[in-house]
């Protein structure tokens, strides 16, 4: 049975982005059954125990038969090899939904999190306020270049792929801001991947502890 480490809470600014999220989707996709392992905010993440199993004390944390993995774009990558609803098997298409997992987590998300991080968790400080202009023009950047990409396109390529999966995984971060509203390209993009049966039930699975555990209101 695979098993996915998320956590039993946490605040409403990340419930649907926390990074088990993404690996519960592709497993959705894939038609895998899976059982979720919760663990709570500090002391289970610092424990030696889970440490071993994730280094920097972070979710998910995947486990199947013999094999544990961490990082939430090397789990999905895992999972789309064995479906090929996430991932082509042709060897050139294949390359390219790589290519585009690697896109979405490395040249689009950590410009999204710069601006969402000024913008939002630390926007009352004055060095968010200093910083703000500059990380919003590089986030704007790259989401005009991948809208520029994206028109006239259904998908990041021919296919729904694993690639699509990561994207619009990155995008959702967005959600508080009007960034992808004004790219009619993005936020098409965003709904059609979001629309996916697969998506709505990992959705619904991620938030479903967050309401059964939220702490009692002040
Ligand atoms: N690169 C890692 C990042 C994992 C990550 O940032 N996890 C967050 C939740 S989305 C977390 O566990 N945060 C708690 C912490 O860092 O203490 C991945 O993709 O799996």
């Amino acid at each position: 049975m695979i098993t996915v480490t998320a956590f039993r809470w946490v605040p409403p600014l990340a419930q649907g982005l926390v990074r088990d999220f993404r690996v519960r989707w592709a497993l959705e996709e894939a038609g895998l059954r899976y059982q979720e392992k919760l663990i709570g905010l500090g002391q289970d993440q610092a424990s030696e125990e889970y440490r071993r199993q994730q280094p920097f004390g972070q979710v998910p944390v995947y486990e199947e038969e013999g094999l544990t993995l961490f990082e939430s774009g090397a789990i999905v990558l895992h999972i789309a090899e064995k479906s090929e609803v996430l991932m082509p098997r042709e060897p050139a298409a294949r390359a390219r939904a790589i290519t585009w997992m690697f896109a979405a987590l490395n040249s689009m998300e950590p410009h999204i999190w710069s601006f969402v991080a000024v913008d939002s968790f630390f926007a009352n400080e004055e060095w968010a306020k200093l910083r703000r202009p500059s990380a919003l023009q590089l986030a704007e950047k790259r989401l005009d270049e991948l809208a520029t990409w994206m028109k006239g396109r259904e998908w990041l390529e021919d296919r729904f792929t694993a690639g699509d999966l990561l994207m619009s995984s990155v995008l959702r971060i967005l959600r508080n801001t009007d960034l992808l509203a004004a790219r009619p390209a993005l936020e098409a993009y965003r709904q059609r991947c979001e629309a996916r049966p697969a998506f709505q039930k990992a959705l619904a699975d991620q938030l479903a502890p967050f309401a059964k555990y939220a702490p009692p209101k002040a």
